[in-house]
């Protein structure tokens, strides 16, 4: 029989059974995100800005066969540096710990197994969503699906702008998943602070946040997430012109050489890196930083 208990770290077990504040961290945005070797720098990163803000990282991935939540040292190591490491969604996870694979985890996958740890608070990136060209394709990242049945909060900088982001909030609306601007009127466009579509809801505070979570609980219901999109600060944002070209030049790029399913998203963020020199890749480090400060100071309010 396959090991399907989950396996946490120390740390983080004992974080969970003191109550003390705990943050999720996804793999994916490691092992398939980022070029090597800068990210394992940025994991080990973005683990000590959850601890600065008072609350213990517990990165989620998959190693020989086993759902780890909390790595240490040498696990963050090899997910960031096995290029054998795959990339799991949540339905990949059966068939993964069944035969005894590794594999990062993306949004769907590390929300579900962080929820199920009974961890509350999760940082990543840019959520996945749906595709441009949903219409032919109907891509449609399963984090969405996921998402509407998984009591969690994500903090975000919205979906990432490869995405026919409309359709996405759309799709959030439909699958009952609220949206919480921080700080902003404007859902953030992941590379950019602002997508140019509006949120309903606006909070200001980390104690606007868990109050809301604590409304979500009170209220019960279908356990459906909660999305705190944080805009990357403007001042580290991408030139709105260069992503709006290069982003252009990729799709097509993605499209002439038939990329489809789970390859996509590591293509075309690859490839906007490429064609910005790296500002992509600064500008989605500094999305990134900023959601999981401020997840730390969520979880710790609560
Ligand atoms: N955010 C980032 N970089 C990433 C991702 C998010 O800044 O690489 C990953 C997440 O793991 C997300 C996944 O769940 O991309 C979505 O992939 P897909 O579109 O194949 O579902
Ligand atoms: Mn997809």
């Amino acid at each position: 029989m396959p090991d399907t208990t989950l396996q946490l770290s120390t740390e983080v077990r004992d974080a969970l059974d003191a109550h003390l504040p705990v943050v999720a961290l996804e793999s994916t945005i490691i092992a398939h995100g980022l070029p090597r070797p800068r990210n394992l720098a940025v994991a080990e990163e973005l683990e000590a800005l959850v601890r600065s803000g008072g609350a213990v990282p517990a990165t989620v991935a998959v190693l020989d066969g086993r759902a780890h939540v909390g790595l240490d040292k040498d696990q963050l190591e090899r997910v960031a540096g096995d290029p054998s490491v795959r990339k799991l969604g949540h339905r990949d996870l059966a068939p993964a710990l069944a035969t005894g694979a590794s594999g990062a985890t993306t949004v769907s996958a590390t929300a579900f197994l962080a929820a199920r740890a009974g961890i509350r608070v999760f940082a990543t990136g840019g959520l996945g969503g749906v595709h441009r060209d949903w219409v032919r394709a109907q891509d449609e990242s399963a984090d969405l699906r996921l998402l509407a049945e998984t009591r969690i909060t994500v903090v975000c900088a919205g979906v990432k702008s490869i995405l026919d982001v409309p359709a996405t909030l759309q799709r959030l609306e439909t699958l009952g998943i609220g949206i919480l601007g921080y700080g902003t009127e404007h859902f953030p466009g992941f590379y950019l602070a602002s997508s140019g579509e509006p949120v309903d809801w606006t909070v200001d505070t980390p104690e606007e946040v868990a109050a809301v979570m604590a409304a979500q609980d009170a209220l019960g219901g279908p356990e459906a997430a909660l999305i705190v999109a944080n805009p990357v600060p403007e001042a580290e944002q991408l030139d709105p012109r260069l992503h709006d070209r290069v982003l252009a030049e990729a799709l097509a790029e993605c499209r002439e050489r038939g990329i489809a399913g789970q390859a996509v998203t590591p293509f075309l963020l690859g490839e906007l890196m490429r064609r910005t020199d790296g500002a992509s890749l600064e500008a989605n480090l500094a999305a990134v930083r900023g959601n999981v400060r401020l997840a730390a100071l969520i979880a710790a309010a609560r």
